[in-house]
């Protein structure tokens, strides 16, 4: 950082701070991650500079000889890490990703069947206040109440009444294993392309710590910065009979030039996914989660479906405090300590999303700083003493106190 250190102090020190905290606290949201050292190299590239519209060796400007190599190469490991036929690696993130393939598979206003968003959808899975509920006809399914799981035989029935064009499964909010063979088998059914956002997951995926929509599902898109551990980013992978359409949608249809640095850094990240390595990192997210959930329902912390198989728990506020839309109250208390997680709205939430009634949690940075299932009995304390007890002051402080010695054993910057 000297550079930035020479010329802009302001920026250098809130980069400081940044890193420091990420030292210092435990980030828990599970949708984020620490990326290597090398992810983030490639990502800070000269390769930003470069304006490269169009594919490889179809670019609209000069020089791009060595862009080209990049994006093939980020191309072919995608294809190999997750056995798929066509991969789009240029999309800027997750939801212009997901905007992509509603674009180039379908017509404005056709139906999808898509999950609730407060059942653990996503904002572009049909949400009112997005451009995917403004300009698609979204139906949506949810879980089950008594459960928190999906009724299978439920979603089959609604998709054979709605009759959609497309059936999405993928979630940002739903701790279980998704079972996409079932979602293709009944998008088949009723002749609806079937589509997962498996931007939550694709790192257990890639792992092989979650069952694969590959090769059977159409179309696939995913953030590359979750558990996948790679640069802000996405990518869509696709069977070859959708590739020009989705190829058409992201250049020219909703973007210009790619971010080939954030480009080459999805190549470095899908290289490292490939690795042995990574294999048991993915499923030591789960392990820990388990371990995690498992402490916590010791401590009667009432989880949303009882536990996980992932690396994300949810924490239903409600069933472990009688108490509704106290979910920010609680992210705050457990902030103050040093444990980073979302207020999140829990499946049947009388509360509003602004005042939602569960804690979402994970495991992937964690497990990326080389914590094991016995940190996450000490984690799971922490969280529960800070849970049931959200109004204590003093407590914060000292929990804090004991944070900050744990994150000094694992260092990962
Ligand atoms: N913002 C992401 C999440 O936290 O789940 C989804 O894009």
């Amino acid at each position: 950082m000297k550079n930035i250190f020479d010329t802009d102090k302001e920026i250098y020190n809130l980069v400081q701070e940044e890193l420091n905290r990420q030292r210092t606290e435990l980030n828990m949201i599970p949708s984020e991650n620490y990326c290597s050292r090398a992810v983030l190299e490639a990502a800070g590239s000269v390769l930003m500079n470069k304006y490269s519209e169009g594919y490889p060796k179809k670019r609209y400007y000069q020089g791009n000889k060595f862009i080209d190599e990049v994006e093939l190469i980020a191309i072919e490991r995608a294809k190999k890490l997750f056995n798929a036929e066509h991969v789009n690696v240029q999309p800027l993130s997750g939801s212009p990703a997901n905007m992509a393939v509603y674009f180039g598979l379908l017509n404005l206003g056709d139906k999808i069947l898509g999950m609730n968003l407060s059942h653990g959808g996503h904002l572009t899975h049909g949400s009112k206040v997005n451009f995917s509920g403004k300009y698609y006809n979204f139906v949506e399914y949810g879980v089950e109440k008594e459960t928190g799981l999906l009724d299978m035989d439920k979603i089959r029935k609604l998709a054979e009444l709605e009759k959609p064009k497309l059936i999405l499964s993928g979630y940002t909010a739903y701790p279980r294993q998704i079972n996409f063979k079932e979602f293709h088998d009944i998008s088949q059914s009723v002749n609806a392309i079937s589509m997962v956002d498996m931007a939550h997951i694709a790192g257990l995926i890639a792992g092989g710590a979650h069952q694969s929509p590959f090769p059977f599902t159409d179309v696939v898109s995913s953030t590359t910065h979750k558990t996948l551990r790679g640069p802000r980013g996405a990518i869509i992978l696709c069977k070859e009979r959708f590739a020009k359409d989705i190829d058409k949608a992201v250049f020219p249809g909703l973007q210009g030039g790619p971010h080939e640095n954030s480009i080459a850094a999805k190549a470095v990240a899908f290289n490292e996914a490939m690795k042995p390595e990574f294999k048991e990192y993915s499923h030591q997210i789960v392990r820990n989660a388990k371990a995690l959930a498992s402490k916590l329902m010791s401590e009667n912390i009432k989880l949303v479906s009882d536990g996980t198989d992932t690396h994300l728990i949810l924490i239903d506020l409600i069933k472990t405090l009688n108490k509704e839309g106290i979910g920010k109250e609680v992210a705050v208390a457990l902030e103050d300590a040093g444990i980073i997680t979302n207020a999140n709205t829990i499946p049947f939430d009388p509360s509003t999303p602004f005042k939602p009634s569960g804690i979402r949690l994970g495991t992937p940075i964690l497990t990326t700083r080389g914590m094991k299932e016995s940190e996450m009995e000490i984690v799971g304390d922490y969280i529960s003493k800070i849970i049931h007890n959200y109004s204590d002051i003093e407590l914060r402080k000292r929990i804090n106190e004991k944070v900050k010695e744990l994150c000094n054993d694992f260092v990962y910057y």
